[in-house]
């Protein structure tokens, strides 16, 4: 982000779109007081502190004896991660766990992955984080018209267990029909270095990789359980399923030349907006620095106009109704997709950003 000419940081909403579209992510320095994500920080240590990994292990819902994320595999099949959509529930490390010895092998607050997937609308100071100005504003910036909130998440990078996350596009895991609109906002508790783990990207591939994979809800033909499964096709065109021959080759094709990623170090007060398609990944964390971050999805679905020609002064008076109202007449452009693993339920629908005020910092952004 570039400058301006007191070398502030230049909020512009025309900058950031541009750079938003060019790169599919964009890094705003200095867009948060410390002190607001040092009250995130306090906030995730309580959190942490109410933590009680028995409960995991004993939950009867849960039937693999410990809820561990790693990126894809074994919490796929679990419960316990597949409903939590609406609650805030605790997610481990891999190798945090000794299946021999059935403990933990590290202290339980480095024994973590993450933490999800409705902290900003069940826990008070991520929800006022989460739904303050400032976010709807660059929702703005980047043209999304009515954009929900979907997930949050705390995810931990401990030291030196910190796992990596694979390259991957967020629309293989939040699709909408009939295109993907998700942007991720990140945001790191503490500085993000290339030393412990910060985010890489592949400039440019929102435009250069056409989704090509989709993580979706299946039921198992055996037991009849909800699983999770990778889906091949071309989703930029109605996801046609694929054979296992073109699946083999597009997993060889897919294989990203590590050297194409660029690390984007994120210092402590700074966000990082991430658009759905864009090829991202981070490192393992084998530093002694943990870094921790707080992320949200927002997914726009948009609203059919018809009735407006494309007069910017329409489109204006539309937005601010879309901003004030909690209701919409106008119907929405996108569907949230039902494969998606995560979904809302009859007591939580996703809430709206431009739509909910929680936020009592009269700063003006
Ligand atoms: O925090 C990380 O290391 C990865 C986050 C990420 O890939 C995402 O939120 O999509």
């Amino acid at each position: 982000m570039s400058k301006n000419l007191n070398g502030e940081n230049d909020f512009d909403p025309d900058t950031i779109s541009t750079l938003f579209n060019r790169n599919g992510y964009v890094l705003l320095e200095n867009f948060l007081p410390i002190s607001m994500i040092d009250e995130l920080l306090i906030e995730t240590k309580n959190l942490v502190e109410q933590y009680d990994p028995q409960q995991t292990l004993n939950n009867e819902e849960n039937e693999e004896e410990v809820t561990v994320f790693n990126a894809g595999k074994k919490q796929s099949a679990n419960e316990y991660f597949l409903s939590s959509s609406d609650k805030i529930r605790y997610f481990l490390e891999q190798d945090a766990w000794d299946e021999q010895n059935h403990c933990f092998r590290v202290s339980k607050i480095n024994s973590l992955n993450k933490i999800g997937h409705a902290l900003h609308w069940l826990n008070p100071v991520f929800k006022q984080f989460t739904f303050q100005k400032r976010f709807q504003m660059i929702a703005r910036s980047i043209g999304l018209e009515d954009p929900l909130i979907v997930q949050s998440m705390v995810i931990f990078k401990n030291p030196y267990i910190g796992a990596e996350v694979p390259e991957h596009q967020d629309a293989t895991f939040l699709y909408s029909t009939p295109e993907p609109r998700v942007v991720g906002i990140w945001i790191p508790l503490e500085d993000a270095t290339e030393t412990n783990g910060c985010l890489q990207f592949i400039p440019g591939s929102h435009r250069t990789h056409p989704l090509r994979k989709r993580w979706i809800r299946h039921h198992d033909p055996i037991d009849g359980r909800i699983q999770m499964k990778d889906q091949y096709g071309d989703w930029s065109n109605g996801g046609q399923e694929k054979t296992e021959h073109e699946i083999n080759n597009d997993e060889e094709k897919n294989k990203l030349n590590k050297s194409n990623f660029v690390s984007v170090p994120a210092p402590k007060g700074s966000c990082i907006l991430i658009d759905g398609l864009v090829v991202h990944r981070s490192d393992p964390n084998l530093s002694n620095k943990a870094r921790p971050a707080y992320t949200f999805h927002i997914f726009d679905q948009g609203y059919l106009h018809d009735d407006v020609d494309d007069d910017d002064d329409d489109k204006q008076k539309i937005l601010e109704h879309q901003s004030t109202t909690t209701t919409t007449k106008s119907k929405p452009k996108r569907q949230w997709d039902s494969l998606n693993w995560l979904q809302p339920t009859d007591q939580y629908s996703f809430p709206r950003l431009y739509c909910n005020d929680f936020d009592d910092d009269d700063d003006d952004v």
